[in-house]
């Protein structure tokens, strides 16, 4: 419960089963009401030892990163706040209050935990995830006007405003569709510095690898592109 409103966190997870129990145990339950961990199929102990943390844990078949956001939203717990954040123990849980003072003291509907903004832990983000980034960024600011500085995955949304975006995106593109669609519609935006950290166990699903990097940088800049196509095709 933060400042009277109900908090929820979202922890999409593959295969975090040493990163996993001790992430959901350190984060601040006086802030935070409920945990889910969404497993994609695990072949490890993710779930186990997220459960035995505290968190609960759905199942997701259909894989991806947005598939398991969404399960969660659909049949998570009623709350007013939706906490986002990764399974492999790089994002600081111990940040989650900084994302929601700002949501609440600046009256905003989406906060970003910026990693380029924070202090990023060596070799935490690859280049090919920093220059992504910023592309894609860039492009936004000149497509919409909205200044984002990352596509962090550490994000915080009042549940109402994530509504109104009818999230869609089943894959790695989730990050970014959540940003475009609040350029496009209006919400208020912030951003807070946010410290990242290399994985602290476990092998890396995307930008560890080259090939994962292509396919995210791809659906991400796709996205972008297509949802200005889309604009431009509805104005016409
Ligand atoms: N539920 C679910 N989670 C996933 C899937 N793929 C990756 N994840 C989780 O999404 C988060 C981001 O994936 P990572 O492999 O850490 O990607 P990354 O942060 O770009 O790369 P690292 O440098 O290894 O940290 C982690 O918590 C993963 O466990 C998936 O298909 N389903
Ligand atoms: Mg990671």
């Amino acid at each position: 419960m933060y400042r009277g409103l109900q908090v929820g966190l979202i922890i999409p997870a593959l295969d975090e089963a040493e990163a996993i129990g001790p992430l959901v145990g350190s984060v601040d339950r006086t802030l935070v009401d409920w945990i889910v961990v969404v497993d994609n199929g695990s072949r490890d102990a993710t779930a186990e030892r997220a459960a035995a943390h505290g968190a609960l844990v759905f199942r997701e078949d259909r894989r991806g990163y947005g598939s398991a956001c969404l399960k969660a939203i659909r049949e998570g717990p009623p709350a007013d706040i939706l906490v986002f954040m990764d399974g492999d123990g790089s994002d600081d849980p111990r940040e989650v209050g900084r994302l929601l003072s700002t949501l609440i003291d600046d009256q905003a509907d989406l906060v970003i935990g910026s990693r380029t903004r924070g202090r990023s832990e060596r070799g935490a983000l690859t280049a090919a995830q920093i220059f992504g980034n910023a592309l894609a960024c860039a492009l936004i600011r000149w497509l919409w006007g909205v200044r984002y500085t990352d596509l962090g995955p550490f994000r915080a949304i009042r549940t109402a405003a994530l509504e109104r975006l009818e999230m869609q995106d089943p894959d790695f593109g989730w990050t970014v569709e959540m940003q475009v669609k609040a350029a496009q519609r209006g919400l208020r935006i912030r951003e807070v510095p946010v410290s990242c950290r290399v994985r602290q166990a476990g092998d890396s699903k995307v930008s560890g690898t080259l090939g994962g990097s292509f396919r995210a940088g791809k659906r991400i800049l796709g996205y972008v592109f297509t949802a200005k196509g889309r604009e431009w095709l509805q104005r016409n």
